[in-house]
């Protein structure tokens, strides 16, 4: 069999801090992910090839332009949560890609079953409900097929940790499909993992957000082994924890930011009447960095917290009395058994 090469997630068009910046820096990182995998007659993408069907012209421009570039390359794409007829029911660009020479696309519900440059390849897309995921490997494995290669879109053993869009393959079904394949490929989870020894979750192509943070890799499989290469990263996330001491001391540990990392910076324990000076001088700060921060004012401890909250509500009945009486509203009475009510409901609303 000849070599091959998977890139897992590239979320191509993904947009973050309101700029464009980050989307270039996905479509110049997915472009290096296949340059390291240049040789290779036949790529693999397991799923979230485009962040979304409503992805730039001039990504879409970008990606054709790289393709073109290897034109003799196979690219064998899965349908994704992000990309997939199921998510948006009518054409994905995904579909639209499928167009392009020497690239074939998997993204019908049904799994498809390719022979690949003599790779015998089983592909499982995005189908429309966990269901129907699990019936289709269910009639696979009542086969007695074998594969070189399974693509899956999907979260692993994730127990009841779901998002409406997630499915989801439980451990001995995954095992199963081990046994029958040379190596499986799970796109979907952002983070590196291999849950047997022949199924690697590759992760994404880049740090899309703060709980995916690490190296990222793509892998070239040659005589049944796997090598991993290292994706070159524009910029990394970094989060700085930060306990509140007064503006002067977080101006001054916020003071040597770098413009090639991404900050997600949390100030904590700041005392309620001292949050607006915090908010005034991270104003300061994010106004003076020229790179991409997002942050966190986080004013008391748990316990605190509901203090707050009880707190507030008081303040809004007093202040609805206030209003009442300034205005000279004649029987607030009932509008004021309204407001008790409703903030009474806020309070009793369990967390989440
Ligand atoms: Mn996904």
């Amino acid at each position: 069999m000849i070599p091959y090469g998977v890139i897992g997630d590239g979320h191509l068009g993904f947009k973050a801090y309101d700029t464009d910046r980050r989307t270039e820096e996905t479509s110049a990182t997915f472009a290096k992910a296949v340059e390291l995998l240049s040789d290779l007659k036949v790529l693999f993408f397991p799923g979230d090839l485009f962040d979304d069907t409503t992805c730039p012209n001039w990504v879409k421009k970008k990606l054709l332009a790289l393709k073109e570039r290897h034109r003799d390359q196979v690219w064998v794409i899965l349908g994704g949560n992000h990309d997939s007829t199921k998510t948006y029911s009518s054409v994905s660009v995904l579909d639209a890609f499928a167009e392009v020479h020497n690239v074939v696309t998997v993204n019908s519900f049904v799994p498809q079953q390719l022979d690949v440059e003599g790779i015998s390849v089983l592909a499982i897309p995005h189908t429309r409900s966990q269901q129907a995921f699990l019936d289709a490997i269910d009639l696979l494995l009542a086969t007695d097929k074998k594969w070189d290669v399974c693509m899956l879109h999907c979260m692993v053993n994730s127990r009841l940790d779901l998002s409406p869009n997630d499915l989801n393959v439980d451990m001995h079904r995954l095992e199963s499909l081990a046994d029958r394949c040379g190596h499986v490929w799970i796109g979907h989870q952002h983070g590196v993992e291999r849950p047997f020894d022949n199924v690697y979750i590759p992760g994404g192509i880049m740090e899309f957000n703060f709980g995916e943070l690490g190296p990222k890799y793509v892998y070239e499989v040659e005589d049944g082994c796997v090598a991993r290469h290292q994706i070159p990263q524009p910029r990394t996330l970094e989060q700085v924890d930060l306990k509140w001491a007064g503006p002067i001391d977080m101006m001054d540990k916020l003071r040597n930011l770098s413009e090639d990392t991404i900050y997600k910076i949390g100030v904590n324990d700041i005392p309620a009447e001292e949050y607006s000076s915090a908010k005034s001088a991270m104003d300061v700060v994010v106004g003076q960095f020229k790179g991409d921060v997002i942050y966190n004012l986080n004013k008391t401890g748990h316990v605190e917290v509901q203090v707050t909250e009880i707190n507030a509500s008081f303040d809004l009945i007093s202040e609805f009395e206030e209003f009442a009486a300034a205005n000279g509203i004649p029987d607030a009475t009932e509008m004021h058994e309204l407001l008790e009510d409703a903030v009474s409901e806020l309070l009793t609303e369990e967390e989440d």
